[in-house]
């Protein structure tokens, strides 16, 4: 080959090249299994990012490369291209993701729930900037089921979490959360919960009915308590650096697979809170499930205004904006 030859060559290549867009391979992590919520979400959003380009996404479950702080590191430093991380490990990073620890803030109906979720203006405007300060692009948020309690001694007051070490998610908020429910909150990453239940070194935890199923946190607890304190509420996030250097046909492949996984993943849980404890009530009989009268929540519910105050001294210097914006956003999606 003539060096002529050789240069038309690879000009034709680099301009075959210019108009195709490269088939890649993006990594995925997230907090959970392959079939539990997220998941379920990550598998869909793979099924539409493959079925609408090129692309290819590699999932990794839960503790495929460690646990949700590693998997966190590694989407910021770009080894990752994707993950899911619940604000109550990002607590840390974006204080202000904190907000989703003030009890009761976060409604127990389901259709304002989501409303929420789709229209909020704090999720949609304002925390993305706060993400992009630690080099991530937010890409949604969605609810995972209502929190439930489960201890190894009955709960109806928070005088029954006196001296009960409670483990909580490395959330600074969610500490003075318990606290101010009365227990003793011991944060641990998840990966060590069932463990230091089955030793006694903690006595409860919360997370959604799903998650207590599928986890088998019924064998080593006795109870589960709901006093509606919460939603479970995760983040799906991009490293930033990888979305800005996209293409826009490629930004728009991945929302538009984000949408489509938001819509499968609110279908996907219709009836799954009921189904989990009617699976927890076969697999162990003797658990009790007790959902607390308004009563008995009054006084989980009158530690809310003290864990808001304390949101906006530790929740950063946008704390009082997010929080402004959520309650507005939750008023619209009360008004319907
Ligand atoms: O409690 C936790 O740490 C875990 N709970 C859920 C529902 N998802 C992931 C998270 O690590």
């Amino acid at each position: 080959m003539t060096r002529r030859t050789i240069f038309a060559t690879s000009a034709l290549a680099l301009m075959l090249g210019a108009g195709a867009a490269a088939a890649d391979t993006w990594r995925y992590a997230f907090e959970e299994a392959m079939e539990e919520v997220q998941g379920k979400f990550a598998q869909k959003f793979k099924e539409e990012v493959e079925a609408n380009s090129d692309h290819e996404i590699q999932l990794f479950p839960f503790g495929t490369l460690g646990e949700s702080a590693d998997i966190m590191e590694q989407a910021q430093s770009g080894i990752l291209q994707f993950v899911d991380q619940s604000p109550g490990f990002t607590g840390a990073l974006i204080p202000e993701a904190q907000v989703f620890f003030v009890p009761y803030l976060l409604p127990s109906d389901e259709e304002q729930l989501v409303s929420f979720f789709r229209n909020s203006k704090a999720i949609n405007e304002l925390f993305p900037p706060l993400y992009a300060e630690q080099g991530l692009e937010l890409l949604t948020m969605f609810p995972e089921g209502e929190v439930m309690m489960t201890t190894t001694e009955a709960v109806s007051g928070p005088a029954d979490l006196d001296e009960v070490k409670f483990r909580v998610m490395t959330n600074p908020l969610l500490v003075e959360s318990y606290k101010a429910f009365g227990a003793t909150p011991t944060p641990l990453p998840w990966g060590e919960v069932y463990g230091a239940l089955q030793t006694g070194i903690i006595q409860g935890q919360e997370n959604p009915a799903f998650f207590i199923e599928s986890t088998k946190m019924y064998e080593v607890t006795d109870h589960i308590t709901r006093a509606g304190h919460n939603n479970f509420t995760t983040a799906v996030m991009a490293n930033k650096e990888f979305f800005d250097g996209l293409s826009e046909e490629d930004q728009t492949v991945i929302s538009n697979a984000i949408d489509a996984a938001f819509d499968y993943i609110i279908d996907y849980q219709d009836g799954l809170t009921e189904e989990s404890l009617a699976k927890i009530q076969e697999a162990k009989p003797s658990m009790t499930i007790t959902t607390l009268s308004e009563e008995e929540r009054a006084p989980f519910k009158a530690t809310a205004d003290s864990v808001e105050q304390e949101f906006l001294e530790i929740g950063g210097e946008q704390a009082q904006a997010i929080l402004d914006q959520m309650k507005a956003d939750l008023e619209a999606a009360a008004d319907g």
